[in-house]
């Protein structure tokens, strides 16, 4: 699973990038900082059962903070994207490519209106951020617009002369893109567009059709960063009022308690409302303040630095995903090494108990003859749809070599 963090220069992207994956990042104050994309590893936060099941766990692909599951999933920081990148203006292409992989966007904005369009700092308030909105959305649709026409004309042709249908031949051409077949029917389907006549598309319903397989194949959400300065309330009101889904964000809060954290000067887990300072020995007056302030003005207020939740909101929200819990031993919740609860797996709303065989292992699907929900001790077929914080145990035919 892969998160691309995108926006226009300046905005905070590589700032969040590094408070949640705690990797290297270059931070910098001008537009462009982000040459080449930062990858790293950040995590998905759910309430761990370990602690419904009153059990002692020992997580091996991923994490449990005192009752919190920390599962890893990929970020990937992007440069900075300005108007015309699609036409390589900027960094365009390289950042454009990075996200090809992506299965979810976090535009991170500066909701202050401190930074222009190319990511100049101004003085706040003084760039309308819903502005950032639409050219990173019209971006990306005329980007992928850009690839599929590329290949458009043979893609008529081939349609009209053999028999391959329409969304085959675009998922061929889309197939590295990770868009998939039903991603590219939806789109069709969303757009009431007659995927047999293709001649018949005039550009603007070409332009619509890909502007909606975006929508579904790239979903976004807005991580409103620099909550923290001047005029930032006010822009956020106003984008609440839009149609996105919005998170209130500051990454350089963010930043800073993980590093304290890191020091063990604070306890902190990513995504609480709160932190407790361990060694105030250790720390001067002004990072004593400097933490307090965070307390105040971002924790007090919005509940969270809102790192956590968007890349929470990505997974849960977005992509519409559960957390499940597969184990071997029911009495015990373990699997064959005896580790309690061990693996947490991210799986889409609707994956049934016998695809999360399959993900486990192929033959562990092929000879899957019925999983056990321990919640409710129950029984239950191949086709039980998974609910979120499942513990699942699957009973299969053994096969022998
Ligand atoms: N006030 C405030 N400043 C922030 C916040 N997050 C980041 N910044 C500052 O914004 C500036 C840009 O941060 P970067 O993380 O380098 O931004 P970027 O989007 O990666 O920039 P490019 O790589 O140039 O595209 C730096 O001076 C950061 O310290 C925040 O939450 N609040
Ligand atoms: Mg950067």
């Amino acid at each position: 699973m892969k998160i691309g963090i995108v926006g226009k220069p300046n905005t905070g992207k590589s700032t969040f990038f590094s408070a949640a994956t705690l990797a290297p990042a270059e931070i910098g104050s001008y537009p462009f900082t982000t040459i080449k994309p930062n990858k790293g590893i950040g995590y998905v936060r759910t309430p761990c059962a370990c602690k419904e099941f009153d059990v002692q766990d020992n997580p091996a692909n991923s994490l449990c903070m005192n009752g919190v599951r920390l599962i890893p999933v990929e970020l990937i920081d992007c440069a900075g994207l300005v108007p015309g990148a699609w036409q390589g203006r900027g960094l365009g292409n390289q950042f454009l490519d990075e996200i090809r992989k992506a299965d979810s966007l976090i535009h991170i904005i500066d909701v202050s209106g401190g930074t222009d369009s190319e990511g100049r700092t101004c003085k706040s308030g003084e760039h309308d951020p819903l502005e950032d909105v639409k050219f990173l959305e019209n971006e990306i649709t005329m980007w992928l617009a850009n690839i599929l026409k590329r290949d458009w004309s043979k893609v008529v042709r081939t349609a009209e002369t053999e028999s391959k249908d329409i969304p085959s031949q675009l998922e061929e051409r889309l197939s590295g893109l990770t868009i998939t077949r039903s991603q590219i029917l939806e789109a069709i389907r969303r757009t009431e567009l007659d995927a047999e006549k293709l001649t018949a598309w005039s550009e603007e319903e070409f332009l619509e059709f890909v502007n909606v397989l975006r929508q579904i194949s790239k979903p976004m959400l807005i991580a409103a960063n620099k909550i923290d300065m001047p005029t930032a309330e006010e822009n956020l009101e106003r984008l609440q009022k839009s149609n996105y889904l919005v998170v209130a964000c500051c990454a350089e809060a963010e930043l800073a308690l993980r590093r304290a954290t890191e020091k063990k000067l604070i306890d902190y887990r990513p995504g609480d409302c709160n932190f407790q300072i361990n060694k105030p020995e250790q720390l001067n007056e002004s990072q004593i303040k400097a933490l307090e302030t965070i307390r105040e003005k971002i924790l007090i207020i919005f509940g969270s630095t809102g790192i956590q939740e968007a890349i929470n909101a990505a997974f849960f929200r977005l992509l519409n995903m559960v957390t499940v819990y597969p184990v071997e031993d029911l009495e015990y919740l373990a699997d064959h090494k005896g580790r309690v609860l061990p693996d947490a797996y991210l799986v889409p709303y609707g994956t049934t108990a016998r695809q999360l065989a399959y993900l486990i292992h192929t033959e562990l699907g092929e000879s899957f003859i019925y999983a056990v929900e321990a919640r409710g001790k129950k029984r239950v077929g191949e086709d039980y749809k998974l609910k979120d914080r499942d513990v699942i145990s699957i009973v299969s035919a053994k096969k022998r070599a």
